[in-house]
């Protein structure tokens, strides 16, 4: 297991000094956020990101990520100017010594939450996703003011949008992802990279959006459209689990062993009577995962691929980017840590 980071860049509040005092601490997990998605990265960005991971001792090896373009999901008529970009940002990322790739499919919005400072009784904050807040909201009549969302849309830009997944629905999305892929995934291969799609963010269709990376049953689909350890999972244990649907340690523990998972998120959420969901500190019992459980299923197939504390709660004090301050995430990243280490050290007793 390799332990990682995110980290925005010079922008981000926590430092890379900072990051490099976790203890255990190896990985960087960035991106280039100088160009506009679509467009190539420049390599003296990926330059400078490797040489300042590597100034503080960590290694400047993950990507999160590269966003695929939306004409790319709705397989307009320019997709294949654009995934040519994508396949020479791979090459270039590869170049500077990444060896995994971040990205997701999910139409228009990465992710929704409804608050993303929820107190709770100790006044510590975290996002959640309440439906209570989310009902009543049309995003073609009312002006939607949601984190996460893409406030650049114009209405009529996202009246189109919803207009065209409408038309080409779930099929037609699984359409443009195999297309993608069938370019993508080879050129990943030629530079040893593992491409790693995130699942969609809660994993159930928001505002009648199509929404396919869910499920069992659709990462089964997925991970054989392209059979290939280039093209793996970035299983975000918060994502999958806040459908009550997954059986989130029976996921990581079959993929796994099939070694389709490149990256893992691990968080914990805590999901309510009517479905919404608290995101909550990473140990299980604070939230509805068992954090120990998924550890141990990595530990028993042998996992050696990427890990990092997903989002944290905001606390003592700290004022930051929502999800991604420091103190909460060290304290996952520590959590982690001591699972894996009981974990091993269990297995290797069992072994003797
Ligand atoms: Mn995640």
């Amino acid at each position: 297991m390799k332990m990682s980071f995110r980290w925005y860049g010079n922008d981000d509040p926590v430092t890379l000094r900072n990051i490099s005092q976790i203890p255990g601490m190896r990985s960087i997990v960035s991106a280039v956020y100088d160009v506009k998605p679509g467009q190539v990265w420049p390599e003296e960005s990926l330059e400078r990101m490797k040489k300042q991971c590597e100034e503080n001792g960590l290694v400047f090896d993950v990507v999160e990520s590269i966003p695929v373009s939306e004409d790319i999901k709705l397989g307009k008529d320019n997709r294949d100017e654009l995934i040519d970009v994508y396949c020479e940002n791979i090459r270039r990322c590869a170049k500077y010594g990444v060896k995994c790739v971040t990205y997701n499919f999910m139409p228009v919005f990465d992710w929704t939450r409804t608050q993303l400072d929820k107190e709770a009784a100790d006044g510590s904050t975290s996002l959640v996703m309440y439906w209570d807040q989310m009902r009543g909201l049309d995003p073609l009549v009312d002006d939607i003011d949601l984190p996460g969302w893409d406030a650049s849309y114009t209405k009529e830009e996202i009246k189109e949008l919803f207009k065209a997944y409408a038309e080409i629905g779930e099929d037609g999305l699984w359409e443009n992802l195999e297309y993608f892929l069938k370019k993508v995934i080879p050129v990943a291969e030629e530079c040893d990279v593992r491409m790693a799609i995130h699942p969609d963010d809660p994993p159930y269709p928001i505002f009648g959006l199509p929404r396919i990376i869910t499920c069992e049953e659709n990462l089964d689909r997925f991970l054989k459209i392209v059979d290939s350890p280039a093209n793996s999972l970035c299983l975000c244990t918060g994502s999958l689990g806040c459908a009550a649907s997954n059986d989130v340690v029976k996921m990581v523990r079959k993929y796994s062993a099939m070694d389709r998972i490149a990256f893992m998120h691990i968080r914990n959420i805590k999901i309510m009577e009517d479905g919404s969901f608290e995101e909550r500190a990473h140990l299980s019992e604070c939230g509805s995962l068992d954090v120990y459980e998924i550890v141990k299923a990595l530990v028993d197939t042998g996992f050696d691929g990427y890990v990092r504390p997903d989002h944290g709660r905001m606390i003592w004090g700290e004022q930051g980017r929502p999800g991604y301050g420091l103190f909460d995430r060290a304290l996952g990243a520590t959590y982690i840590n001591g699972l894996f280490e009981a974990c091993e050290k269990a297995r290797m007793t069992d072994k003797i």
